[in-house]
C-alpha cells in the first residue's frame, strides 16, 4: 500500500494501458481516478476510484473534472496522460481533420491535462507527470505520419514540464513497444490478415512476445515512487527490445 493517501489521475483509464495503470495504482492504495471520454468498464466500484467521463482534448472539460477530482480527493499527486489513438497515413494521404484529431488527442491533452492538474499537485506538495508515449518517438514505421509526430513531441513537453515544475515535479517519458490493447488490436483488424500482423510484431521484439498494459503500469508506477525520486526529463521504453534491433528478432543467416 506504498501509494496509499496519494491521489493519481489517468487519462484514457478505461481500457488499454490507461486501465492496468489505474488498477495498479488501486492496488497499491492510491486514490484513483479514470478519465476517459467513453466511461470505464472494469465494473471496479470502491471509494477510492472515481470515473469521469471526460474528452480530456477539450479544455472546459479538463477544467471540470479537475474541480471535480479536487472536491472528492482534495489532493493530486500523480497524472499518467496516455489518452492515444492510432490513425494511418502519410502527409499526402492525411487529411487535416485527421492530423487535428491525432494532435488534439496524443499531444493537446497531455498539455491541457498538465496545465490544469499540475496547479493541483503543487497544491497537495509535489507530484509526478508520467507521460506515455510510443517507441514511434524514436524510429517509425510506414504511414503514420501524425500519430508518429505527436509522439515524438511528447518528449519535448516532457522535458520542459520536468524543467518548469523541478523539484517539486518530475516528469517522465514512457514508452512502449507494440502492446495488446484494444487500439493495437483495432490496428491489426484493418489488415487482411490480423494474425499476420501480430506474429510480425511479435517477431519485431527480441523478447520474443508483445508487451501486455500491466508491463507498462509496473514501470509508469516506479517513475512515479520516490525511489525514482533523481529520475527526471526521461524517458525509458518498455518495448521488449524493439528498438534495439535493425531488423527485429529475425535471424540473419
Ligand atoms: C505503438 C503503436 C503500435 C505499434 C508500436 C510499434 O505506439 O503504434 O501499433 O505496433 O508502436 O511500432
Amino acid at each position: 500500500m506504498e501509494f496509499q493517501n496519494k491521489t493519481v489521475v489517468v487519462t484514457g483509464g478505461g481500457k488499454g494501458i490507461g486501465a492496468a495503470c489505474a488498477k495498479v495504482f488501486l492496488d497499491a492504495g492510491a486514490n484513483v481516478v479514470v478519465l476517459d471520454k467513453d466511461g470505464d468498464e472494469s465494473g471496479i466500484t470502491d471509494e477510492r476510484w472515481l470515473v469521469l467521463q471526460c474528452d480530456v482534448s477539450i479544455d472546459t472539460q479538463v477544467i471540470e473534472a479537475a474541480e471535480k477530482v479536487w472536491q472528492r480527493f482534495n489532493s493530486v499527486h500523480y497524472l499518467v496522460n496516455n489518452a492515444g489513438i492510432q490513425r494511418y497515413g502519410t502527409v499526402v494521404d492525411t487529411t487535416a481533420d485527421e492530423w487535428d484529431k491525432v494532435m488534439n488527442v496524443n499531444l493537446k491533452s497531455y498539455f491541457l491535462c498538465s496545465k490544469y492538474f499540475i496547479p493541483l499537485m503543487q497544491k497537495s506538495g509535489s507530484g509526478v507527470v508520467i507521460n506515455v508515449a510510443s517507441v514511434q518517438a524514436f524510429v517509425s514505421q510506414k504511414n503514420v505520419a501524425a500519430y508518429t509526430t505527436a509522439k515524438t513531441a511528447i518528449l519535448g513537453l516532457t522535458r520542459s514540464i520536468a524543467i518548469d515544475f523541478a523539484p517539486n515535479i518530475r516528469c517522465v517519458a514512457v514508452c512502449p513497444g507494440t502492446i495488446d490493447t484494444p487500439m493495437v488490436r483495432t490496428s491489426f483488424s484493418l489488415s487482411p490478415d490480423p494474425e499476420a500482423v501480430l506474429q510480425e510484431c511479435i517477431d519485431m521484439h527480441p523478447i520474443g512476445r508483445i508487451g501486455t498494459p500491466e508491463d507498462v503500469a509496473e514501470v509508469v508506477k516506479f517513475m512515479c515512487d520516490d525511489k525514482a525520486g533523481f529520475i527526471t526529463g526521461q524517458y525509458i521504453r518498455v518495448d521488449g527490445g524493439l528498438g534495439i534491433t535493425i531488423n527485429g528478432s529475425k535471424k540473419t543467416n
